[in-house]
């Protein structure tokens, strides 16, 4: 960017220019651009001229689409310097052939020319470039200027970031301050040039994302080799300049990348012209492991795992203490020293390989070569071949610790990594790999043939037990095609109901943690031999999950009903329940905002499984975060269908004498009238995703500022134009604060106070999932109150109890 210095130029000149004339793309040196007038590139996709950004009354030299209603601003000359009144004006200065810009007799901002122009003048092309070049010479080699050297926020097709070392040029993004704001803020996206070069951003002098460096595909941090649908990415590299570059896969779509201050990350959008809006293609950091070093030095981190980090065969945390509360700054150290000749390599199958800082690339290396060359220099830490295609070539080896680490398992390269011989006494790191993946795939198919051998004995055995259940004739028609299962086989399971083997209580008795005979793990619900209400629960819950198949509902593998015992076999959900992690000083920092997103789409889509798309209306009735269980890779299931109530046809709401569901999440209509409909599930889903974003319980919520309860809080900050205060401080830092905002404004949207006025969990599920205008708030429902408590004072009909947050019910007569 030019610096400027407030140099003196032929004024006196100014005034014999002749403005642009309309709709022109090039000014010559004897026109200059007023406020006011623009120009546009010849096809008329881009337009310059003076703007104001927001509700700033500063005016900045800009350019921006002309063909799209929303005035998206992709590059500004002064961006630093605003003009503050309508004097603007852009011209070429006579004696220096430079493109300045001044306001009242004083230089704004200039250009920095290559060399001196002859007969200079500036083209606005339809490439989103400002060219400055002689009139005579239209060659891009030949321009003597150009906006593309010098990008604001926004990365065009066909733009460079990266370096220019014989013009000395550094191309590279930085965020506008905020919107009303385009000067620097502190997020900059650039190309990091060393040995194996590659673009990261940076936040100020911290290094907040790593793309990762070209392995002959593509960046190594990209998540699939899947190509883009919109942009087609480029790599160049002769020793005299090296950029990334973008271009488009289909030139009629109209794209750009951009960082933004905000939001703290970088986002890849196109323009849907069906829609008139920009859509977020994608946004980096996506997650925990996209944010630099998030597990420290030969730290790995894998997005999958819970917790993600983890450190690399042959370390151990620095700090165990550190490690074991969930900072992994320090990172992983050897456990034993490394012996130089007579070490080996542990080799990572789909990795992003680590920050090349202190690499060596030599790309005419076999990886063959590149193995011996590491093991003979000891302070080789690992190496992989730097281009992936055709089984591989060229070598890339570090020197130092290896930073920033993530398992990209549908993308990433193969990374050895040097550890001493001791390390892989019993195998070597190949064969690991490969006997892991074995196993894992043997536990899979076996599990999934026993599964299919109980499902085939099973269906005699249900019909038999119909009667048990309690079913009518009507329902024992229905083939429930749900396995039986033998109580010896349950009781060994769960080695005899032991309260090691204990989970927690559940709605309607007890739950036990099992391992049947071929090492699936399961979770079995007993019904309480003392519970005369949770018999109705058990029948509800058996006849209605087993018609449900959803990949965000708990599954029922089966159920056993012999001599006195009544259970329910679930799948076994590693991660337990959703309270147990948000609600937890420890467990909550596990949830980074993007893995809480995740979460809340996934209920939304099994609710509107539940009220939409399965064979039956269901109405959940106690949707609450104890209820939504997380797998081993963090997914959401919904469970406990003990309440649940199921329509045929159109139905969707009904009335009940008694209410039963958990305080604190009860839709006001159902509480005090005890009206239910898939609405007041929508409440309820509003309440857990308003604790999600803010880590706060609803129930025996206390904010000193004497909010009635999480609701009017979350109210209160929205009126206030504050709702970012709401935020779960463990998820600030690496959040995508539009998203927090808007799931904000959709959680308050299913809080209204009339069940018309609250979306359907459709709605919802778009909402979730677009960046189109969500519709305005009223007041919400702030219902769930003190009155609750003091069950003799309950204005409501046959409520239920709740004790220790579980819903304590009494069951209606179905
Ligand atoms: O929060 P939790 O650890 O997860 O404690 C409760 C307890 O049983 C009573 O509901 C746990 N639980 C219920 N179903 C399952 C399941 N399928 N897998 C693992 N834990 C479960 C629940």
């Amino acid at each position: 960017m030019a610096v400027l210095s407030f140099m003196a130029i032929n004024f006196y000149l100014l005034f014999s220019y002749s403005k642009v004339s309309a709709a022109a793309d090039t000014i010559t040196s004897s026109q200059n651009l007023t406020d006011g007038k623009t120009l546009i590139s010849k096809n008329g996709s881009f337009e310059l001229g003076f703007f104001s950004p927001g509700q700033s009354n500063n005016r900045y030299m800009g350019m921006w689409y002309k063909n799209i209603p929303v005035q998206t601003i992709v590059w500004v000359a002064n961006r630093q310097k605003p003009i503050k009144d309508l004097s603007g004006l852009l011209l070429i200065d006579s004696s220096t052939g430079n493109l300045v810009l001044s306001q009242n007799k004083t230089v704004v901002w200039a250009a920095t020319l290559k060399r001196k122009a002859q007969n200079p003048v500036l083209q606005l092309l339809d490439s989103g470039n400002l060219v400055l070049r002689e009139a005579n010479d239209e060659n891009s080699e030949n321009f003597l200027w150009q906006s593309f050297d010098y990008p604001s926020d926004t990365l065009l097709p066909g733009m460079k970031l990266g370096k220019d070392f014989r013009n000395c040029l550094d191309r590279q993004v930085t965020a506008w301050k905020n919107q009303y704001d385009p000067s620097p803020g502190n997020l900059t996206w650039a190309m990091k040039v060393n040995s194996y070069p590659e673009p990261l951003m940076w936040q100020g002098s911290k290094k907040v994302f790593r793309s990762g460096p070209w392995n002959g595909v593509q960046y190594s941090g990209k998540p699939t080799f899947r190509p883009h649908p919109i942009f087609d990415f480029r790599y160049f590299n002769d020793g005299n300049e090296v950029y990334y570059m973008i271009l488009l896969v289909n030139k009629s779509k109209i794209a750009r990348m951009t960082v933004n201050q905000t939001t703290n990350s970088q986002h890849h959008l196109v323009w849907l012209e069906a829609k008139q809006r920009w859509d977020r293609l994608a946004s980096v950091p996506r997650d925990f492991c996209d944010s630099y070093g998030a597990c420290g030095p030969n730290g790995n981190c894998n997005i999958k795992r819970v917790p993600s980090c983890e450190c690399l065969r042959g370390f151990k945390s620095k700090s165990p203490e550190r490690w074991n509360a969930l900072d992994y700054s320090e990172g992983c150290v050897r456990n034993k020293l490394l012996n130089c000749k007579n070490d080996g390599f542990v080799k990572y199958i789909g990795m992003k390989v680590p920050d090349t800082t202190n690499s060596w690339l030599n790309e005419r290396m076999t990886r063959n070569e590149c193995r011996e060359e590491c093991l003979n220099n000891c302070s080789c830490m690992a190496y992989t071949n730097s281009d992936i295609r055709d089984g591989g070539s060229g070598c890339v080896m570090w020197f130092d610790d290896l930073n920033d680490l993530r398992v990209q398992p549908d993308a990433g390269q193969d990374l050895y990594v040097r550890v001493p011989a001791s390390e892989l006494e019993n195998n070597d790191g190949l064969k690991w790999k490969i006997g892991v993946i074995l196993g894992s795939a043997s536990v899979i198919i076996s599990a999934m043939l026993v599964v299919l051998c109980y499902r085939c004995r099973s269906r005699k055995n249900l019909k038999a037990d119909g009667a048990m259940l309690g079913y009518t004739s009507e329902e024992q028609k229905e083939d429930l095609d749900l396995p039986f299962f033998d109580l010896s086989k349950i009781t060994t399971a769960t080695n005899n109901f032991s309260m090691d083997n204990k989970l927690g209580e559940g709605g309607f008795g007890p739950v036990y943690k099992g391992k049947l005979g071929d090492g699936q793990e399961i979770a079995v619900k007993r019904l309480s031999r003392s519970s005369g209400q949770g018999l109705n629960e058990f029948k509800n819950e058996v006849i209605l999950i087993a018609k449900l198949q959803h990949r965000n509902l708990v599954k029922l593998l089966g159920c056993c009903i012999q001599d006195e015992e009544k259970l329910l076999v679930y799948e076994y959900m590693p991660n337990k329940s959703l309270d147990s992690f948000i609600f937890d000083q420890t467990q909550r920092r596990l949830l980074v905002w993007s893995r809480r997103h995740d979460i809340i789409c996934g209920i939304a889509r099994g609710l509107l499984y539940l009220h939409q798309d399965s064979r039956l209306r269901i109405i959940h009735r106690d949707i609450k975060a104890s209820n939504v269980l997380l797998d081993s890779e963090m997914n959401p299931k919904i469970s406990d269908f003990g309440l649940a109530r199921a329509f045929g046809g159109d139905q969707s709401a009904a009335n009940t004498e008694i209410v039963v569901g958990t305080y604190g999440y009860m839709a006001p209509e159902y509480a005090m009238d005890g009206n239910f409909s898939t609405k007041s599930d929508v409440f309820s889903f509003g309440i857990l995703l308003l604790e999600i974003v803010t880590g706060k319980k609803n129930s025996g919520f206390y904010c000193p500022n004497d909010s009635l309860n999480l609701i009017e809080y979350a109210w209160n900050l929205w009126r206030e134009e504050r709702p970012l205060e709401l935020i779960d401080e463990y998820i600030e830092e690496n959040c995508n604060l539009s998203e927090v905002h808007r799931c904000i404004h959709i959680s308050l949207l299913c809080l209204e106070q009339h069940p018309q006025d609250r979306p359907s969990m459709s709605s919802v599920v778009v909402m979730l999932g677009s960046d189109a205008v969500l519709p305005q708030l009223r007041q919400p429902g702030f219902f769930i109150g003190e009155h609750l408590h003091g069950e003799s004072s309950s204005p409501f009909k046959n409520s239920t109890t709740s004790v220790n947050g579980l819903s304590n019910t009494v069951p209606e007569a179905r």
